[in-house]
């Protein structure tokens, strides 16, 4: 009997030490101490031991098991180690490597666009005003001296939820809602959204940004618009632009002008962006009606201003070489990327 514990101990040691893995550890500890095992099976034996003898057997038997459950613990332990120092290995970070390259997003052309307008303005002293784009159409128009008939309010240029109520098509509501209950001076530009009836193609879209401007206070001349649309374009399109002014009509200013500035890729000689001519309309611009003065509640006996706009898209797509505007509006990152 002692034989056979000394042989069952020895057994053990050698499978328990050559176990490579946990799994063959528990096959291990199975095969000596399981419920079916070879230590268990000397117990069970017991009854064929002469009494006498049994005590000393018993005891042999919890020596092996105490040894094998000792050499288990062990290996066990072993095994755990060398399987963390592997997995540890294996996961080594290589802080040298340079880091993955982060996708940074970007801010549109037209809010690009849009942000230098700003800039340049308010580092003249402009202040910028915003307003609602659902507006009612006496601030789109009847504060602003259209005429009854004015090509402009009919439904197939303008969106109406009712007579009364539209979907501004320009910013002008917003200088309107500037002069009423202030008092001179007054010196804003408002950027943002605006909408027409119109279907989309190259140089059409339902929805677009323009930036007016409206200066009011006392004595303010024609001589004070032309030399802030100078500064403006000299800032913009560069320090060697010029401007010049065509004389125009529309309703809420007189007189009237459109607005051009010398191309900054030829300078003025005429090439492929300003097709030849030299120069690109870029603004249309006036001193404030009387009209429109009075529906601000401001005494144009006392105060005169003047005012301009311009489409945002328009100035982005001349300064990006840009040719179609619904490129503006698709969202796609391969365009969108480039600016
Ligand atoms: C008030 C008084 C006058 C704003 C002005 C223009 C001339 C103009 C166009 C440029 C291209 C619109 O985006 S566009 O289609 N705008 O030519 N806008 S003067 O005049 C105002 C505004 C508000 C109270």
């Amino acid at each position: 009997m002692k034989e056979q514990l000394e042989k069952i101990r020895s057994l053990a040691a050698e499978a328990i030490s050559r176990a490579a893995d946990e799994q063959t550890l528990e096959e291990a500890r199975i095969r000596f101490l399981g419920k079916k095992g070879e230590l268990t099976a000397i117990l069970r034996g017991m009854g064929n031991v002469p009494p006498e003898e049994r005590p000393t057997v018993g005891a042999l038997v919890n020596t092996v098991r105490t040894h094998i459950e000792e050499a288990l613990h062990e290996r066990f332990e072993q095994l755990k180690a060398s399987s963390m120092e592997r997995k540890l290995r294996a996961e080594t970070i290589d802080v040298t490597l340079p880091a993955p390259e982060k996708r940074v997003g970007r801010l549109h052309p037209i809010t690009q666009t849009r942000n230098r307008m700003a800039e340049i303005f308010t580092g003249m002293g402009f202040e910028i005003a915003e307003g609602p784009e659902v507006e009612s159409s006496y601030n789109n128009f009847d504060a602003l001296n259209a005429p009854a008939d004015h090509p402009s309010r009919d439904e197939t240029d303008t969106f109406y939820f009712s007579e009364q109520v539209l979907l501004r098509t320009q910013t002008s509501p917003v200088q309107i809602r500037a002069m009423v209950g202030k008092t001179p001076p007054i010196r804003i530009i408002s950027p943002g959204r605006v909408y027409r009836n119109d279907v989309a193609d190259a140089t059409h879209s339902p929805m677009f940004h323009q930036c007016e401007g409206l200066v009011i206070d006392k004595g303010i001349t024609m001589g004070d618009l032309k030399g802030t649309l100078d500064a403006f374009a000299k800032a913009m399109f560069g320090e060697r632009t010029r401007i010049r002014f065509r004389p125009h009509n529309f309703p809420f200013t007189e007189p009237s002008a459109e607005v051009d500035v010398s191309c900054f890729v030829c300078g003025g000689k005429g090439c492929r962006l300003c097709k030849g001519e030299g120069w690109i309309e870029i603004l249309g611009a006036g001193m404030v009606h009387p009209n429109v003065l009075r529906a601000g509640g401001i005494d144009p006996e006392v105060y005169s201003g003047f005012a301009f706009g311009m489409g945002i898209e328009r100035v982005a797509m001349t300064m990006y070489g840009i040719d179609d505007l619904r490129l503006m509006f698709e969202n796609d990152a391969r365009f969108l990327g480039q600016f």
